[in-house]
């Protein structure tokens, strides 16, 4: 039995139900909702000690991060998403934590500032947003260049990098950040968003946010 603790609105908690849906593994939900101070009960810290969202339990064993989370769903199901054989599964790490590293801090500077820093009535950090659109000039050509040359980020497979870039990238609508520029990377991500495993989550991030936010804002 697998029960997933998150929040629709979390792409961190998207990245997981990917996976999930890719592998074809029924789970129970835990709406944790960290508005509502839900990741940080005792049950909650026990599944995932930092209280950030996703955290998992699968009979017992339970986990938090979720490209962590990931690898090992894809690991113990045998899953071409992230393959055995070293050298091949070392390629999908390196696409994955040039994402997890630089574009999520670039991405994460850009969307607190635009989107949720208004929503709390906060004033925006300039500077921070300014470093991150920066970034996302110099980080998004790389991701472009890769997918120009392959069907996939780690060459003609789908892995667990491109889970976690489609999830990273959920919020580029929301953030106002254009991919115009970016054409590889739009095919690409049109290509994911319209297979069965996102469509399960989301028909359209962008308007499930909004309207979740949106009822959050009226029934404060
Ligand atoms: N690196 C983490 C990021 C998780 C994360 O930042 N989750 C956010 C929601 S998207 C959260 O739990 N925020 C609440 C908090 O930090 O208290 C992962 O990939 O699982």
């Amino acid at each position: 039995m697998i029960k997933l603790y998150g929040s629709g609105v979390s792409s961190s908690v998207a990245k997981v139900r990917y996976c999930l849906n890719l592998l074809n593994l029924k789970y129970d939900w835990v709406e944790t909702n960290p508005m509502n101070g839900e990741n940080k009960t005792p049950e909650y810290l026990s599944v995932s000690p930092t209280g950030k969202i996703p955290g998992i339990d699968i009979d017992g064993f339970k986990l938090f991060e979720s490209n962590a989370i990931n690898r090992y769903l894809a690991l113990t199901h045998g899953s071409a998403l992230y393959p055995q054989d070293a050298k091949k599964q070392a390629v999908v790490d390196a696409w994955t934590d040039y994402v997890a590293i630089h574009v999520a801090q670039a991405m994460g500077r850009v969307t607190y500032n635009r989107v949720f820093a208004p929503m709390m009535a906060q004033k925006a950090d300039e500077e921070s947003l300014r470093v991150g659109l920066d970034f996302l000039d110099k980080y998004f050509p790389v991701l472009e260049k890769q997918l120009s040359q392959n069907q996939f980020l780690a060459g003609s497979q789908l892995s667990l990098a491109d889970i976690n870039l489609l999830a990273n990238i959920d919020w580029v609508e929301l953030a106002q950040i254009s991919l115009e520029k970016y054409p590889s990377i739009k095919k690409w991500r049109a290509a994911l968003k319209s297979q069965p495993f996102y469509q399960q989550c989301y028909k359209d991030y962008t308007d499930y946010v909004q309207e979740a936010m949106g009822a959050r804002a009226q029934a404060k």
